[in-house]
C-alpha cells in the first residue's frame, strides 16, 4: 500500500526520518520552510538586517534557500541576488541561467558579476595546473574566488548580510576536514551566522539543517527552476565523497545522527577561540578589500598569479580544453 502522509492522509513523497512522518507535497514544503525559519530565529540571522543578499549559484540548494527566503521575509527585507558566472565551459552557463530565471520570476532585483572581467575563468586555472605551471587544487581556488567577489559585491549594494546555500553536509564535511587537518582557526569560524566585520559582509547559512535531498525535492515539488548538471571539477571520488557516504551509511541506520552531528560541531566550534577578524585587519593594495596578509588579498595574489602563468604557456598555450 501506498504511503500515507501522518498528518493529512494525502498521498506521501517522503519519509522525514527526524520527525518519523510521512509527508505529502504540501506537508513536505512546509516542514522544509518551518527548518529553515527555526533556524533563522535559533541564531537571530536576521536581526538588523534590512537588505539581504541571497548567494544564488543556480544549484538546487541556493535556488531553494532564495524561493524560501522570498516566501517568508520577502515582504519585510529588501532582496538581493547575485550570481556568478565562474567562466566553467559547459557548466556556468546552465548555472547562470537558473539563477535568472528565479530572480526573475520572483521579481529579486539581482546582478552577475563575471569572474572573466578580471581577465580570467576557473577553466583557466584548471588548464594551468594541467600545465604544471599553477599548483592551485582547482576547488579551493574556486571557493575563494566566489567568497570575494560576492563580498565585493554585497558591499557595493550596501548589504546587511550574505544568505548562502549551505547545507548539512556541507557543514559536516567542512568541520571534520578540519578536525582531520587540526585547522582549528578554520572550525572556530563554522557559525550559522558571522557578524560584519569592516568591509567583511555578515554571512548567514539557513540551510544548516536540511541536506541535499531535502533541496532537491523541495525544488522538484514547487517548480523551482535549477541546473541539474555537476561541476566537472566536483571530485568524484577521494576522502570527500568516501566521508559523505560514509555519513548517510549511519544516518541509515541511526536516524537523526547527522543532525545531532552538526549541532556537536556548531557547539565545538563556539567553544573555540575566534581569531580576531582576522582576514579584516588590512586593506589590499590593489582592490581595497579586506585581508589578513599585508599587501595583497588572497584574490589579487591568485589574479597576478594566473594572468603571469597565461603569459608562460600563451604561445603554444591556445584553446583551454579542460
Ligand atoms: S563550482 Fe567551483 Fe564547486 Fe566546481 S570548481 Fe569546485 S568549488 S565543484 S561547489
Ligand atoms: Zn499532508
Ligand atoms: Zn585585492
Amino acid at each position: 500500500m501506498e504511503p500515507k502522509c501522518s498528518i493529512c492522509g494525502s498521498p506521501a513523497v517522503a519519509y522525514e526520518h527526524t520527525i518519523r512522518a510521512h509527508l505529502c507535497g504540501t506537508h513536505f514544503t512546509e516542514f522544509v520552510e518551518r527548518r529553515v525559519s527555526r533556524t533563522v530565529e535559533k541564531y537571530k540571522m536576521l536581526r538588523g538586517v534590512k537588505r539581504l543578499v541571497v548567494a544564488v549559484s543556480g544549484g538546487k540548494d541556493s535556488v531553494t534557500l532564495l524561493r524560501i527566503m522570498h516566501k517568508l521575509y520577502g515582504e519585510h527585507l529588501e532582496l538581493l541576488g547575485v550570481t556568478i558566472d565562474l567562466g566553467i565551459s559547459g557548466y556556468s552557463g546552465g548555472c547562470v541561467e537558473a539563477a535568472v530565471r528565479n530572480f526573475e520570476a520572483l521579481g529579486v532585483e539581482y546582478r552577475v558579476v563575471r569572474l572573466g572581467d578580471y581577465g580570467f575563468s576557473i577553466d583557466d586555472v584548471n588548464l594551468l595546473n594541467r600545465r604544471r605551471v599553477l599548483r592551485r587544487p582547482v576547488c579551493s581556488v574556486c571557493g575563494m574566488v566566489k567568497r570575494y567577489m560576492i563580498n565585493k559585491v554585497a558591499l557595493e549594494l550596501g548589504a546587511d548580510a550574505v544568505a548562502t546555500g549551505h547545507n548539512l553536509n556541507d557543514l559536516l564535511l567542512f568541520s571534520l576536514m578540519d578536525i582531520m587537518s587540526a585547522s582549528f582557526s578554520e572550525l572556530s569560524k563554522l557559525r550559522p551566522k558571522t557578524p560584519t566585520s569592516g568591509k567583511l559582509i555578515s554571512r548567514v547559512r539557513p540551510l544548516i539543517f536540511l541536506t541535499d535531498k531535502h533541496t532537491l525535492l523541495y525544488a522538484l515539488l514547487n517548480n523551482v527552476p535549477f541546473n541539474p548538471a555537476d561541476c566537472p571539477y566536483a571530485p568524484q571520488r577521494g576522502i570527500r565523497v568516501d566521508l559523505l557516504r560514509a555519513l548517510d551509511k549511519v544516518e541509515e541506520g541511526n536516524p537523526g545522527f547527522k543532525l545531532a552531528l552538526a549541532l556537536g560541531m556548531l557547539k565545538l566550534a563556539g567553544k573555540l577561540h575566534v581569531p580576531e577578524a582576522q582576514e579584516g585587519i588590512g586593506e589590499c593594495k590593489l582592490c581595497g578589500m579586506p585581508t589578513g596578509s599585508p599587501g595583497l588579498c588572497s584574490f589579487c595574489k591568485l589574479r597576478s598569479q594566473v594572468l603571469r602563468a597565461r603569459e608562460v604557456v600563451a604561445p603554444e598555450g591556445q584553446g583551454s580544453s579542460a
